[in-house]
């Protein structure tokens, strides 16, 4: 009879999970005090800031600031071909919302409202 060949491959996953899993337990309530960090505003049906800058390889809070009555949201992408989303923020109504954007490598890349296509903007992290 043939023996089953030992598969590492969900032990190997497993490991990287739990390497990952520091620093939970609800410490840094992350709040984005005004002037401080990124902040991204829209206004008349435009983001007010169509270049932002990040530290790369870094989490990092961005307030995103909607002055309109309308709906809108920051979607990040790859690229402006919008095919592959690296991170979408909840939708909010003239309200102001705390983003918790991704590590992201060193490069550009293009955001843009959901709900409105036609806002757009790249962010770079350096
Ligand atoms: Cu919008």
């Amino acid at each position: 009879m043939k023996r089953i060949r030992m598969i590492l491959g969900p032990l190997a996953l497993a490991v990287g999970l739990a390497a990952c899993s520091g620093g939970s337990g609800g410490s840094s309530p992350a709040v984005a005090s005004p002037g401080s960090g990124p902040q991204i505003v829209a206004k008349d049906m435009k983001f007010q800031q169509t270049k932002v800058e990040l530290p790369a390889n870094k989490v990092d809070s961005v307030a995103f600031v909607n002055q309109d009555g309308a709906p809108h949201n920051v979607a990040i992408f790859t690229d402006s071909s919008a095919s592959k989303s690296l991170f979408v923020g909840d939708v909010i109504s003239n309200s102001t919302a705390t983003y918790q954007i991704p590590a992201l490598a060193p490069g550009t890349y293009f955001f843009r409202c959901d709900v409105h296509h036609e806002m757009t903007g790249s962010i770079t992290a350096k």
